[in-house]
């Protein structure tokens, strides 16, 4: 018997690890209410959000299970925690399996973290050195050119559309703040349309409604 799942609540902004969530949320077609954060604002380090992470970061998720609530942070843990309960975006058969976590993987360690340094360096932190600007931006093209091969002579990161495919996608969204051009990537390009093309990723890049951040 599958566990109950009520109450089930968000609290994002509008981040690529935000997305992440809402994209999985979306393709799952659950219930969910979203509480804003305004990171730019500093919100991430409010008492209620300490609370309910430590780190101060989100996504952060919360729901009730059979009268019990759960809390849980890091987007990597939603998407398996959700994908896996659903039967969905996460095969059960070993081998797929195992490529679909590498590729995830890949997304959750080497993607985000690294697009967000290029970020910060290229455009965010008040001074540029560029040493940090040079470093951070080959490795995103590295990464890039990783997932543009992968993609050569396939339609999806790990077997058909997955949690590797979720966790990636809102970072290639934001491959303006890298600096690094997606169309040089043109297999990377052709999944980023394809993928974006999906009525739950347009809803999902879409919460919380109304929101932006250049
Ligand atoms: N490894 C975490 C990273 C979460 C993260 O860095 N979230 C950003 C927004 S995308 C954040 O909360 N930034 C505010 C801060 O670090 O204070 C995850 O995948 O959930």
């Amino acid at each position: 018997m599958t566990a109950s799942l009520d109450d089930l609540e968000a609290w994002l902004w509008a981040t690529p690890n935000s997305n992440r969530v809402s994209i999985l949320f979306e393709e799952l077609g659950l219930d969910y209410r979203v509480h804003p954060v305004n990171i730019r604002a500093g919100e991430q380090t409010a008492p209620a959000i300490l609370a309910l992470n430590p780190y101060g970061k989100i996504p952060i998720v919360a729901w009730r299970s059979e009268g019990v609530r759960h809390v849980l942070f890091e987007s990597g843990a939603i998407l398996m925690r959700f994908a896996e309960q659903a039967g969905r975006l996460l095969p059960p058969d070993s081998t797929a399996r195992e490529e679909t976590l590498a590729w995830t993987m890949v997304a959750l360690t080497g993607l985000g973290p690294l697009s967000g340094q290029a970020h910060h360096w290229t455009d965010l932190a008040p001074e540029k050195p560029a040493a940090a600007v040079r470093h951070t931006v080959a490795l995103v093209e590295r990464v890039y050119r990783t997932l543009d091969g992968r993609l050569a002579d396939r339609e999806h990161l790990a077997g058909d559309y997955s949690i590797a495919d979720v966790a990636a996608y809102p970072w290639i969204a934001r491959s303006h703040w890298t600096t690094v051009p997606l169309s040089a990537h043109p297999n990377l390009e052709r999944w980023f349309r394809a993928v974006g093309s999906r009525p739950a990723v347009a809803r999902g890049m879409d919460v919380p409604a109304g929101v932006r951040m250049a």
